[in-house]
């Protein structure tokens, strides 16, 4: 029978995962239960080695990701246009002399380059690139990856693949074989959001569809996620929304998400990764850099939880305002688990504030954070930055818990963590490698 009051200090012996911990303790066992617990990364824009080019790593890729973009043009005379006119090694030059060199790398993005290239004992204050870019160039992309992810201290992370992208899908089409440390996502924006543009491409693969989606077209989209859920094998199906979103409106990507994608989750046990709040393109000048955030109306995440009580949404909102609702709602609805703190959510002050909230209103029912991470080498900062921020959070959690009259024991800690990072997203996704028998 659990007591309520902890132990003194001297009465410690070493102790199992059953012992209670003394309050001492609680910070650094958190700390060791976060370090030696492989976390699931459920959404990265990172590839698997087969598909060649379209897996970015190693320095200029890291120097050119686009939140580093976004703060070389607040630094920098540099316009978008003549930036885009540079080759991919002077765009990492430039950003690494005007953010690295010139300027103190304090933000989330700098500091987290910073940490990658400690992580690899590379210099973080050279005036330039050449050490670091001989040390990538000698990386094999296999046994990189592996490292990579050992140090990240996550295994598997699910990618982001587009059927539509003629580069990506060139490779699905072609036959791909899969790999143990990744897991395919079915991403539809361009199905849902942009059918205008893409609609014929579907036509163009014999699929009855037309441009204003009528007819079959509901039939033959579901035809067509059918047949690369058998080609992809994907964990999950994915969307990224406007802050302008509204269901039910009647538009043709409502009427393909009713008709076509919420069955086919169902027939196939697949959730639906709904990510809501974009503003794509607010300043198309500066590409990948160029799209913002707004608030949205979640009420459509309200009529989409009651009405389709057989799906499952997995839901990550990016306005900081949306946050509190989305708990609220994850209160209402147990077939909407919410994740990660997307992209310009993710900077540790604020993971730490929607953390904190999530866990005082839904306990360890949600997953935490994804890494988001577009270059491999990304999800070595990304995940240590998290580990670093739950680790306070976790150990303020459990020292109110002591407080209030209940011991903690590793082994309390221990199955937290794994329900948050692994178990959550183990239940709600199957992520045991493609082939392997599935239940
Ligand atoms: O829609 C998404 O999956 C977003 O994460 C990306 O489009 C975005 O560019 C990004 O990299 C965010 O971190
Ligand atoms: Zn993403």
């Amino acid at each position: 029978m659990r007591t309520s009051s902890l132990k003194s200090t001297d009465q410690i012996q070493v102790s199992s995962d059953g012992d209670l911990i003394t309050e001492a303790q609680i910070s650094s066992t958190v700390k060791d239960v976060l370090a030696t617990t492989p976390f699931v990364d459920i959404h990265t824009h990172l590839f698997a080695p087969a598909f060649g080019k379209l897996g970015l790593w190693g320095i200029d890729e890291l120097l050119t990701y686009h939140y580093l973009e976004a703060e070389f043009f607040r630094y920098s005379d540099t316009t978008p246009q003549e930036y885009c006119s540079l080759s991919k090694r002077d765009q990492a030059d430039a950003i690494w002399r005007t953010l690295f060199v010139e300027n103190t790398p304090v933000s989330e993005a700098t500091r987290g380059l910073v940490a990658v290239l400690k992580a690899f004992h590379l210099p973080t204050d050279s005036p330039d690139l050449a050490e670091a870019r001989s040390f990538f160039k000698a990386q094999t992309i296999e046994e990189h990856i592996r490292k990579v992810f050992q140090m990240a201290g996550v295994s598997p992370v699910v990618m982001t693949n587009d059927p539509l992208d003629p580069e990506e899908a060139a490779f699905w089409l072609n036959g791909i074989a899969s790999h143990g440390q990744f897991r395919a996502a079915l991403r539809l924006d361009r199905i849902l959001c942009n059918w205008s543009t893409h609609w014929q491409v579907l036509a163009g693969q014999g699929y009855g569809v037309d441009e204003q989606a009528s007819g079959k077209s509901g039939a033959e989209v579901r035809r067509f996620l059918a047949d690369w859920y058998k080609r992809m094998q994907p964990v999950y199906m994915a969307v990224s929304l406007p802050d302008t979103f509204e269901f039910p409106k009647e538009t043709i990507g409502n009427r393909l998400l009713k008709d076509a994608v919420l069955p086919a989750c169902r027939e196939f046990d697949l959730p639906l990764s709904l990510m809501i709040g974009v503003r794509k393109q607010v300043n198309p000048s500066l590409r990948l850099a160029g799209d913002a955030l707004g608030r949205a109306d979640l009420r459509a995440l309200e009529n989409l939880c009651r009405d389709f009580p057989a799906n499952r949404f997995l839901v990550s909102v990016l306005s900081r305002e949306n946050q509190h609702e989305l708990c609220v709602y994850a209160r209402k609805f147990s077939n909407l688990m919410p994740f990660g703190c997307w992209w310009f959510l993710n900077n540790p002050s604020i993971v730490e504030e929607i953390t904190r909230e999530r866990i005082e209103m839904l306990g360890t029912s949600f997953i935490p954070q994804h890494s988001d991470a577009r270059v491999l080498e990304q999800v070595i900062y990304k995940w240590n930055n998290t580990r670093r921020t739950l680790a306070r959070v976790l150990a303020e959690t459990y020292r109110l818990l002591s407080e209030d009259g209940r011991g903690v024991t590793r082994g309390d800690i221990q199955r937290d963590v794994t329900r948050l990072f692994r178990s959550n997203a183990e239940a709600w996704m199957d992520l045991r490698a493609p082939g392997s028998e599935r239940l």
